[in-house]
């Protein structure tokens, strides 16, 4: 019970850390909850070192964390040493973190802390978008669309607004609410205006990224002087906006690009080509696909996927979700 609420800390701060893994702890101490602790933002305190704060006296405790508690010097202390001088008995954790050392157990163990590894399913399928990022040194990649059911993502005059319904459009703001940058290419950019942000859900600003390959983008009045940050992956800088200039375009090169720069959960909106190339290069771990209960026709042009020669790429269906009229597929993509 307590590591499913510590989870619920995790899905409140997603997207929200940089580079390091959003965790959740609770300590609890004779039925009774005496300290709750998120790790909050990169380079601060991580959960169980909150959760310990708020507990003041947790000797004797048990202590539920999402993650194993760090061994390690990183930004912060190691959590360990925290629990071990908070005088905890027993550490109840739900995913090993493969990313360190695996010492902090034995750590604990030889201070007589009894150390339980509970494995749960939703959790370890959710640890692995921040093992990706790491192991890889690019961002876990999401890729989001709105489609006809016939698969298009616009008419043929390039229309796209308004496909699906409102609380789709929610929803895609709680999705983008749960990454740090959302990608478009510069003719998506340059048609839809897009704002990119969470305003329906949350103020969380993602970054906007667009790609062109000629530079020659023109930014929108809305984007100047915005509190959003607006990276541009171009061939030359790009006045008013962070300018990363590189020739290769290669979706890999884009997100060894991006992670540099700090993003590690990213999303891409499309359009068609850019979603197309990230496709067929396995430049994405998670497709969402909104279906709006509608037929277009016309031409094959706008088709949210199409490449030269068909080759098949198996997905696995996580989640399946109705937003009024329109559906929402969650597939993630086989380790290759
Ligand atoms: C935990 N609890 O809340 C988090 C952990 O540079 P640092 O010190 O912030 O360490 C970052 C690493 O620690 C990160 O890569 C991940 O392996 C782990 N994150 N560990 O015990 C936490 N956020
Ligand atoms: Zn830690």
């Amino acid at each position: 019970m307590y590591i499913e609420q510590a989870f619920e800390l995790v899905k409140m701060t997603t997207g929200q850390t940089g580079r390091n893994p959003a965790v959740g702890c609770i300590i609890v101490k004779e039925g009774v909850i005496i300290g709750i602790g998120a790790h909050l933002k990169e380079g601060t305190a991580h959960a169980e070192v909150q959760a310990i704060r708020m507990a003041g006296d947790a000797r004797d405790a048990t202590l539920y964390c999402t993650l194993e508690p760090c061994n390690h010097r990183g930004k912060t202390p190691p959590c360990t040493e925290a629990i071990i001088a908070a005088g905890i008995k027993k550490v109840v954790f739900a995913e090993r973190d493969t990313s360190l050392d695996n010492t902090g157990i034995r750590h604990m163990e030889a201070h007589g802390i009894t150390v339980e590894h509970r494995p749960n399913e939703i959790i370890s399928r959710y640890y692995e978008a921040f093992f990706i990022s790491k192991e890889t040194n690019r961002p876990f990649v999401t890729l989001k669309l709105a489609t006809t059911l016939d698969g298009k993502l616009a008419d043929d005059a390039g229309n796209s607004k308004w496909l699906t319904g409102e609380a789709s459009r929610r929803d895609v703001h709680a999705l983008r609410h749960r990454h740090d940058a959302v990608l478009v290419g510069r003719s998506t950019y340059e048609v839809d205006h897009p704002k990119l942000d969470a305003r329906h859900v949350s103020d969380k600003i993602p970054a906007k990224v667009i790609v062109t390959q000629s530079g020659d983008v023109e930014i929108h009045n809305q984007d100047i002087d915005s509190a959003q940050r607006l990276i541009v992956i171009g061939p030359k800088p790009v006045e008013q906006a962070e300018t990363i200039v590189t020739d290769d375009f290669r979706p890999a090169r884009i997100l060894e690009l991006l992670f540099q720069a700090g993003i590690s959960r990213l999303m891409i909106e499309g359009g068609s080509r850019v979603l197309s190339e990230f496709i067929e290069q396995d430049c994405f771990d998670e497709i969402v696909i909104y279906y709006a209960p509608k037929l277009l026709g016309g031409t094959l042009n706008n088709r949210f996927y199409h490449t030269l020669e068909s080759r098949m790429i198996d997905l696995e269906l996580t989640d399946v979700a109705r937003f009024d009229d329109d559906i929402r597929l969650t597939y993630r993509k086989g380790q290759t």
